[in-house]
Formats: structure tokens, C-alpha cells, sequence
């Protein structure tokens, strides 16, 4: 099977935030190619809003799993990094999700594909306008670059680092 341009958004706002980001990387590249990772964002919470302000950042991989295949990967890298269940829009360790497969449309109970939300989240676009601004999405037919012009709360999402991902040993 090709391998599939995939597009995640991670995320963290409890603990060593960006050691959780780090470790969630290193157990993701087990499984996929890492294509790039985008800059990390300090971002304020969004949905519910009392909580800590996150760490996110945004990455382009390259996989051979199905679209479920791919969400086990997420699940299971959420659990190595140590999350723990909290409530929906509550304080994480470690949160993947998967923004995008390919230009799949993806609708079951469990995972849909395109994620639903990310056109109203500036803590998803503005990382993902830096690694790939030209990226349509498959429903909206808009570009990612566009579609972070328009967002809400722009101002929320501020540059934090770049990420230095070492390369892989393996
Ligand atoms: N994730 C959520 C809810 N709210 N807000 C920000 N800024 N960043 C997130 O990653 C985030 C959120 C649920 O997954
Ligand atoms: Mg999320
Ligand atoms: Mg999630």
C-alpha cells in the first residue's frame, strides 16, 4: 500500500509540556515517517477555557496504515506519553489527533476525517499554515493558509520554540 500523507496535531498542557511533546514524537516515529514538525505554539485553551494554556505543534507523516490504523497509533502514543482520562476539552499530558489522511473523507462513529473542528481552531491552523500553507482541505476546498487568515483568536497562539527534532537512530 503507498504511504499517505497524514497531518496531526499534538498537544499538552500538563506536566513537562514540551518533554511530552518530545516523547510523543519519538513513539509516533516508531510507526510513520516524520515528514516535518512545525514550530511550537503556546496557545490559549480553547473550549474550556479554565484550564492551563497548551503547547501545540503540527506534523506531516507519512503512513501506510488505514485511517483506524492510524488512530490506534494516536491512542497508543496518547497512553506511552501517560495520559490520563480527563473530561472532553480538558487538561492533557498528550493529545494527537488526526487533522488529516491524505484527501480522504473519513465518517464512522469513532473517526472523522477531515477533523471536524479544525477550521475553527487557531491553535491547529497557524502551525499548520507554517508546514503547509498550500494543503486543500478536501471539503472546505480552501487552503490551510486561507483558512488560518480567517480563524478566531489568532492573537492566542504565540511562537514558543522551534522544534529540534534529532534524527532518528534507527
Ligand atoms: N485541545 C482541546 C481543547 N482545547 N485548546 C488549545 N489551545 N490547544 C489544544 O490542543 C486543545 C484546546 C481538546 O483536545
Ligand atoms: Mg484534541
Ligand atoms: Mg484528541
Amino acid at each position: 500500500m503507498g504511504a499517505v500523507r497524514v497531518f496531526l496535531g499534538l498537544g499538552s498542557n500538563l506536566g513537562d509540556r514540551m518533554g511530552n511533546l518530545e516523547r510523543g514524537l519519538r513513539i509516533l516515529e516508531e510507526k510513520m515517517r516524520l515528514v516535518k514538525v512545525s514550530s511550537i505554539y503556546e496557545t490559549e485553551p480553547w473550549g474550556f477555557e479554565d484550564q492551563p494554556t497548551f503547547l501545540n505543534c503540527v506534523v506531516e507523516g507519512e503512513s501506510g496504515d488505514s485511517p483506524e490504523g492510524v488512530l490506534q497509533i494516536l491512542k497508543d502514543a496518547e497512553e506511552g506519553v501517560g495520559r490520563r482520562p480527563t473530561f472532553h476539552w480538558g487538561p492533557r499530558e498528550f493529545d494527537a489527533d488526526l487533522l488529516f489522511y491524505g484527501n480522504r473523507i473519513v465518517n464512522l462513529p469513532q473517526l472523522k476525517v477531515p477533523h471536524p473542528r479544525m477550521q475553527e481552531r487557531a491553535f491547529v491552523l497557524v502551525p499548520l499554515a507554517e508546514i503547509a500553507p498550500d494543503f486543500v482541505h478536501p471539503l472546505l476546498g480552501m487552503t490551510v493558509e486561507r483558512m488560518a487568515a480567517r480563524v478566531q483568536g489568532r492573537e492566542g497562539v504565540r511562537w514558543y520554540s522551534s522544534f529540534a527534532l534529532r534524527p532518528s537512530t534507527s
